[in-house]
């Protein structure tokens, strides 16, 4: 049976935001089914994990950031790179896994957008069956003529022309938006096609549920001590205390929150002093499609959207979800009572 028997597919449906534009060359409706496309694949591979060799476990190796790469790691960064501006859409494609962007050969394409993505979010959770991701976002590029440039990468995400998510969990699922509503899409595995379940994504303006590693408290400083104690508590004698969900996989734990209300916290902590989420592919694509849905995305005083990146793997904290939470979370932070930030 396909989602609420509608056969709407996300290729469909990007389509139809083209027509919106009739100047379109179609080069971005391409670049995101390109993406879909890379999706599928990926969740093919992923739902096999188990039962093929050679796909879970570690390659032995240290990304750029220290991180051990999981072999689904190396796999879904290698279909995105193959995947991703076929027709030359692309200049530049930058990922998690890679130290530098790379520059693409576009041919007789136009050779407009930069894509950057995290291939695979939440690798640590591969190996025992937890939901993990994919994240993207993509930016025109600013430059006219040449190879890419950094200013072509560095961009806020006020500027992001699209941006989207795959959750790859019970059921595989793509979320995208391009500034017009986020919408959510099912992959029937049947017929191999993202059929439209989630129209206009609203994340409730206030939640139940926070998610933070709570593991890391020792770490945080009095006001983050503060904030997450209020949000388990509740923030007064009137308010009940919220319930705590931590996946440890970003996109399953935003997900989550995207539909039920809630907020995602990683602060800033003496061993991470700028957070652990990273800018340009994990914090700002999210917090571009939680502000689609209604929602909010901050780094505890200011709209992540705002900040200007200075490099491509740079870190933040993040405080993202329902509007009223994370609004009242910068409120918190602000208030200097609470004790000084790390
Ligand atoms: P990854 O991109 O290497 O998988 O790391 C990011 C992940 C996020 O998915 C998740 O929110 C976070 O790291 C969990 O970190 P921690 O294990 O410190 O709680
Ligand atoms: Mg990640």
């Amino acid at each position: 049976m396909s989602p609420a028997g509608n056969l709407v597919t996300v290729e469909s449906h990007i389509l139809d935001l083209q027509r919106m534009h009739p100047s379109a060359s179609g080069d971005f409706t391409s670049l995101l089914n390109d993406i879909a496309f890379a999706a599928k694949i990926i969740s093919r591979e992923v739902g096999r994990a188990g039962l093929v060799e050679d796909i879970l476990g570690s390659t032995g190796e240290e990304n750029i950031q220290g991180e051990i790469v999981q072999r689904l790691d190396e796999y879904a960064n290698r279909i995105m790179l193959s995947c991703l501006g076929r027709r030359g859409q692309c200049c530049m494609l930058a990922s998690e896994e890679l130290e530098k962007p790379v520059l693409r050969e576009v041919g007789s394409g136009s050779g407009s957008y930069v894509v950057v993505f995290d291939p695979l979010d939440g690798s640590s959770n591969i190996d025992a069956n937890v939901s993990i991701g994919t994240i993207f976002s993509i930016y025109r590029r600013r430059t006219i003529n040449g190879p890419a440039q950094d200013e072509d990468l560095l961009q806020p995400g006020s500027k992001l022309l699209a941006a989207g998510y795959v959750i790859y969990g019970s059921s595989t699922m793509f979320v995208y938006t391009t500034g017009h509503g986020a919408h959510g899409f099912t992959l029937d595995p049947g017929i191999g096609e993202f059929l439209l379940s989630h129209e206009n994504l609203s994340i409730p303006f206030a939640g139940d549920i926070y998610s933070v590693n709570e593991g890391n408290e020792p770490k945080w400083d009095s006001r983050v001590r503060e904030i997450v104690r209020r949000l388990k508590y509740g923030r007064d004698d009137e308010t009940d205390g919220m319930s705590a969900r931590y996946i440890g996989s970003l996109v399953a734990d935003f997900h989550r929150n995207m539909l039920y209300g809630g907020v995602f916290l990683y602060p800033a902590h003496t061993g991470s002093p700028d957070g652990k989420l990273r800018l340009l592919y994990e914090a700002a694509p999210l917090a571009m499609i939680a502000e689609q849905a209604g929602g909010y995305g901050s780094n505890g005083h200011s709209p992540i959207l705002d900040i200007q990146p200075d490099s491509l793997h740079q870190r933040v904290p993040l405080y993202i979800g329902s509007r009223e939470t994370v609004l009242w979370i910068e409120k918190m932070m602000a208030d200097s009572t609470l004790g000084a930030g790390l």
